[in-house]
């Protein structure tokens, strides 16, 4: 469809809108008065929210790909139907194939309270069952308001049970990772990716001093990123998932990568809502399975 259709379709006036956004992609802007957002359809992917009287809550690197068949960097990519590299088959893409094709529009919709629920669809095809031999339907159902909640809804249309890890791998703009803290895992195992072992948290909110890539398993724990800098605290709560992952590449990790600037990891943390690692998902053939993260912001004082 093109953006005209899609505007005349699903767009809501004075508040959704279609454009062609960065690398032309299609992507859904939403202007309320709880709160500005877009959404690109490649990927389904969430690249900026602010809620009213806030600064912007996702970060988005300036270096950042938009284009097909790449993944954005920053925001909201979603990772399906696998986190990290394809353990069977390390050719395939990194955090599964969802986040670099283009979804469509399944509905747009705008709430008593104000908020802008958008429903993006996607599902298995030729090309996905060559990748990975299991039919889906994959809906990414994101609500726009003082609050963001993404729920990423799988229904097994298969006729086999299939197993699956997945990410919202939500990039988050802070004032400096050096000055930040991040609440709610303390205490709890982890694998540390950087050292390579099976570690344990501080009984205190994590610092980061260097590259930080951790996977958390067993937990349903809300986290808190704690930024005094900027007087906020953004709350990442979740259903469905019992896994967090949290990441910051540092300056090595950002330098190597190729769609990311050599100094914007200063401003980042990513704090992850995952099922990972032992926290595989199964779901039974005709069975569905809902992922949702709940993001909020409030102001230190
Ligand atoms: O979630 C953290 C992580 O798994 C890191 O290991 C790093 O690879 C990051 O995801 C980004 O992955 P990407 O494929 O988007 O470069």
């Amino acid at each position: 469809m093109s953006i005209q259709q899609l505007n005349e379709q699903f767009g809501i006036a004075n508040t959704v809108t279609f454009a062609a956004g960065k690398g032309d992609l299609p992507c859904i802007q939403v202007t309320s008065e709880l709160a500005t957002a877009t959404v690109y359809l490649h990927g389904a992917h969430v690249a900026a929210w602010q809620p009213a009287g806030e600064e912007p809550v996702l970060f988005m690197n300036s270096a950042s790909w938009f284009e097909d068949g790449k993944p954005i960097r920053g925001g909201v990519p979603v990772c399906f139907p696998w986190f990290g590299p394809n353990l069977a088959d390390e050719t395939l893409p990194a955090h599964g194939f969802v986040r670099l094709a283009q979804w469509d529009v399944q509905s747009i919709t705008q709430d008593a309270s104000g908020n802008v629920i958008i429903t993006l669809f996607t599902q298995s095809n030729e090309d996905t069952l060559d990748l990975w031999p299991f039919a889906f339907e994959l809906r990414h159902i994101i609500t726009v308001g003082k609050t963001l909640t993404m729920s990423l809804q799988t229904v097994n249309t298969d006729e086999k049970e299939m197993k699956i890890t997945e990410a919202l791998h939500t990039y988050f703009e802070v004032s400096d990772i050096h000055n930040i803290q991040v609440a709610g895992l303390e205490g709890r195992p982890y694998l540390d990716k950087v050292a390579g072992k099976d570690t344990f948290a501080p009984n205190s909110p994590l610092k980061f001093t260097g590259e930080f890539d951790s996977v958390f398993c067993d937990t349903q724990a809300t986290c808190m990123i704690i930024d005094t800098d900027k007087n906020r605290e953004i709350s990442i709560a979740k259903e469905g998932s019992n896994s967090t992952v949290v990441w910051n590449p540092w300056i090595n990790k950002s330098k190597a990568l190729p769609d990311m600037a050599d100094d914007e990891w200063v401003g980042m943390v990513c704090v992850e809502t995952v099922n990972a690692g032992k926290n595989i998902v199964t779901i039974k053939a005709g069975d569905t399975h809902t992922m949702t993260s709940i993001i909020s912001v409030t102001k230190i004082k």
